[in-house]
């Protein structure tokens, strides 16, 4: 680790980090408890990604987290009982209790975008805001993670690629934690460095050291300002270890020992510490300070958490389909009057009907053979229009009648 920061960003960082690693851990405390309603992911040993990351953003940016990336929210400035609240389904989180996960987002404010679950279709949401901040002449820059798995998606290449002819001031990380669920990332990825992929774009890439936070922080920043600066999207590959299972369900016993010792061992937390104390910018009394600050505010935030309530039953009937006003303010265009397409009516009955649709007629009138086993009862008859080719000619199975199927069913069925 170099120093080159100045004391309060060097702390803050490691504030961010502990906040972080405080946050998942009141959660999985909960989860125990049964109180959270969702899956429950964990960024643990990758604190210092989400952090650095974020943490070289300006206010006006925006990002778009992923599952392992909380702590990219809370350097944004989302209070930590709208994390609790938002994985325990309770009326006052973000989502009112719709979602039971981290899918939120505040547009107005912080600048964040819901994650989309769909690995990669952030990236081309992301080229989009940042087209559309150049547009308005904001100077942002726009910045979302994926996996090495993710990286793997039709959307990844289409979106980057999108990203780079449009040369969008986006910057994308590539948590490289080794794993995909239970995948290693070398049975996927015939790549020692996943950062290479940025070649094929055209576009400019780091490789940097995801356990160091500083280091992570430094190349950050110094692509966020390259972006900035107009040279197009950046793509960091930030290499760790997914030191839990995919989630809380996952004992990922297929990780071989040797390899969890070894990242155990390069906790990012305690190497920074570990810095922060040989360069006399933290000492036991302010580590035990910072402590006692996390602890309180953690629980204040759990208890205004656990205090909310549940959403009331019947507002699982409201806000699913978008009713104007009260849901925001982009007015939708109905092409057919609103009361058509909603239920009760819509869910009754199909208003457009179309002749023969589900009715498993194939083009020719005749039954089309789309399931195993409708083809085992066919008959043979010449194509109209073929040329003959060979003794028999060109020939087109088709499925005989329902009639005649079961008739021949049965035939079957008497000589056995
Ligand atoms: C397009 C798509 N395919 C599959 C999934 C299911 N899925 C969710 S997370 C995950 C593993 C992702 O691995 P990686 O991208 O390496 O991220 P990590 O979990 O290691 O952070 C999979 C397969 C999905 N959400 N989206
Ligand atoms: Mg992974």
């Amino acid at each position: 680790m170099k120093k080159e920061l100045t004391r309060q960003k060097y702390l803050d960082l490691y504030y961010y980090m502990r906040l972080n690693r405080a946050v998942e851990d009141t959660m999985v405390k909960l989860f125990r408890q049964n109180k959270i309603v969702g899956g429950l992911y964990s960024s643990l040993g990758q604190e210092a990604i989400s952090v650095g990351t974020a943490y070289a953003l300006e206010k006006k940016d925006w990002l778009a987290p992923m599952i392992r990336n909380i702590g990219a929210l809370l350097v944004k400035g989302v209070p930590p009982r709208d994390v609790f609240m938002q994985h325990m389904a309770k009326y006052d989180s973000p989502t009112k209790g719709k979602d039971g996960t981290s899918h939120f987002g505040d547009l107005d404010n912080l600048h964040i975008v819901s994650p989309i679950s769909m690995l990669g279709d952030l990236i081309p949401v992301m080229t989009g805001v940042a087209m559309a901040g150049r547009y308005l002449g904001q100077k942002i820059v726009t910045m979302t993670w994926i996996g090495d798995g993710g990286s793997s998606t039709g959307v990844f290449h289409e979106g980057l690629n999108f990203a780079a002819v449009q040369k969008a001031p986006f910057v994308l990380i590539l948590e490289n934690n080794l794993w995909a669920y239970s995948t290693p990332v070398k049975r996927q990825v015939p790549l020692e460095n996943l950062a290479d992929r940025a070649k094929s774009y055209g576009i400019s890439s780091y490789i940097v050291d995801g356990n160091d936070v500083v280091a992570v922080y430094s190349t950050t920043r110094e692509a966020v300002a390259r972006a900035r600066a107009g040279e197009g999207p950046i793509l960091i590959e930030a290499k760790s270890f997914r030191r839990l299972g995919h989630a809380q369900h996952d004992p990922a016993e297929y990780v071989p020992k040797e390899m969890r010792a070894y990242w155990e061992g390069r906790d990012p937390i305690t190497l920074y510490e570990k810095f922060l104390m040989g360069e006399k910018l933290l000492d036991a009394k302010s580590k035990k300070e910072i402590e006692a600050k996390i602890d309180t505010l953690l629980a204040a935030e759990r208890e205004f958490a656990e205090n909310s309530p549940m959403p009331p039953p019947e507002f699982a009937a409201t806000g699913v389909y978008c009713t104007g006003d009260d849901c925001h303010k982009i007015q939708p265009k109905w092409e057919r009057p609103i009361s058509e397409v909603t239920p009760p009516k819509s869910s009754v009955k199909a208003v457009w009907t179309v002749a023969g649709f589900g009715s498993g007629k194939g083009s020719g009138g005749a039954n089309a053979p789309i399931h195993f086993g409708d083809t085992k009862n066919t008959i043979e008859i010449p194509a109209s229009g073929s040329k003959p080719s060979g003794k028999n000619g060109a020939k087109t199975a088709v499925n005989k009648s329902a009639k005649a199927t079961a008739a021949s069913g049965a035939t079957r069925k008497g000589k056995r």
